[in-house]
């Protein structure tokens, strides 16, 4: 009889800001879990952000199942304990030191991976998989690129992910127990829906504008989230205004309490457009097959710029000149790349109404788009990757 070993896993996942991060790390942790069967531990070193995500997770429970996951407090006080086959610091995160001690101390090495952010620019490729020896102790790091190419290690998607947004957005029924959870009636077909999820940004009031005094009538709706504030300001509220709706012309927004990361997905699919950011929504954008608009992380040195710069022109690339050029230019003003105030404003106006016309090549685009990066799936890359270093280290030993 033969005995099957599960392999374990142990991602580590620090919590630098907001969701994405943990957004990343979480949905990892249950796609290796779930659909590869791998005994996955979780050590993330602030569970509030990842209770938002999944309400489930007690906060005060400083070890705990869930989703198929152990979800563990990574405190300053690390346990002594056996690291896992395969170990993955999300976003170059310092491992505790005696954890990194318990590896080298190991016959067999456990595999380390270092998952990095996404990007699309150029040299990722060429970075992807590189070996790093520690300084000091007999071990090799690997880093391990997520991206839009198939010299990268692709992006995250769950097995049935494409399935599940086509039969949501095949079934009317579907949709009416979706638009009932927010407690809205379905919009009728006319109305375009929206979805919000930003940080502060300077050219909201904007966009606003074009949208209240737009020929059609729009539904945006906002997640709750660090752009409330401004939403509160452009209708003169200022108390809380999660669960709340204004009206100004052809504009109604709704404010929505943030909903766990499973639903998230359905709130992209209702949508015709959609306004994401940072790394994790911005890829389920790109899953729901519908035109969108990216608000990068923004960083130190404007490195973001290059960042989203690369990304348009692989995204661009087969799209017709006035199409492309609508993408560019609603993004770049929604991105702090040029001054503030009055210049935004009119600038967004002309950026959407571009960008609305050019809504049929988009809509197709964006479908294409999504078929053509599912064929790159990183969760499988991953697995097929410490299959490959298996080999190599058996080559190693067959070699001494
Ligand atoms: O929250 P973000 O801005 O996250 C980040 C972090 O700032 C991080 O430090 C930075 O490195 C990274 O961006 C680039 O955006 P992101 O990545 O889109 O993560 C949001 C997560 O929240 C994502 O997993 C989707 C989820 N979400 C919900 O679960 N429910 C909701 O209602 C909404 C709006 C989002």
């Amino acid at each position: 009889m033969t005995t099957k070993i599960t392999l374990r896993c142990d991602i580590f996942c620090n919590v630098i800001d907001n969701y994405g991060d943990i957004g990343v790390c979480w949905r990892l942790a249950r796609q290796l879990a779930n659909e590869h069967g791998l005994a996955v531990r979780l050590w993330v070193d602030d569970l509030s952000s990842l209770v938002k995500l999944c309400p489930e997770v007690v906060v005060t429970d400083e070890k705990q199942k869930c989703r198929g996951v152990e979800v563990c407090l990574w405190s300053k006080s690390f346990p002594d304990i056996q690291p896992a086959g395969l170990v993955i610091e999300a976003f170059a995160c310092k491992l505790p030191q005696s954890y990194i001690e318990a590896m080298a101390a190991q016959e067999k090495k456990s595999i380390w991976i270092n998952l990095e952010y996404l990007s699309a620019e150029a040299w990722v490729e060429s970075h992807h998989k590189l070996p790093s020896p520690h300084s000091t102790l007999p071990l090799t790091k690997y880093f391990f690129f997520p991206g839009f190419t198939r010299r990268t290690g692709g992006l995250l998607l769950e097995r049935n992910l494409l399935t599940q947004r086509d039969a949501f957005q095949n079934d009317v029924e579907q949709q009416q127990v979706f638009w009932r959870s927010i407690g809205m009636k379905m919009p009728s077909p006319e109305i375009l829906k929206v979805s919000l999820f930003a940080y502060e940004n300077s050219a909201l009031h904007g966009l606003f504008d074009v949208w209240a005094s737009g020929a059609q009538p729009l539904l945006c709706l906002v997640p709750e989230d660090r752009i409330l504030p401004q939403v509160g300001q452009y209708f003169g509220d200022t108390a809380s205004c999660i669960g709340k709706s204004y009206s100004r012309g052809n504009l109604r927004v709704r404010v929505l309490p943030f909903v766990e990361q499973e639903r998230y997905d359905e709130l992209l699919w209702a949508c015709d457009v959609n306004f994401v950011r940072g790394e994790d929504s911005f890829v389920r954008a790109q899953w729901a097959g519908k035109p969108f608009i990216w608000q990068i992380y923004p960083q130190h040195d404007e490195v973001h710029l290059k960042k989203l710069q690369a990304f348009l022109m692989l995204y661009s690339d087969q799209l017709s000149r006035p199409a492309s050029q609508a993408v560019d230019g609603l993004w770049r003003v929604w991105n702090p790349l040029i001054g503030s105030g009055h210049a935004v404003s009119m600038k967004i106006g002309q950026a959407w109404l571009s960008f609305v016309a050019a809504r049929g090549e988009l809509d197709k685009h964006a479908q294409h788009w999504a078929r053509q990066l599912a064929e790159n799936n990183l969760a499988l890359n991953l697995l097929d990757f410490c299959v490959e270093i298996g080999r190599m280290r058996a080559l190693e030993k067959e070699g001494q």
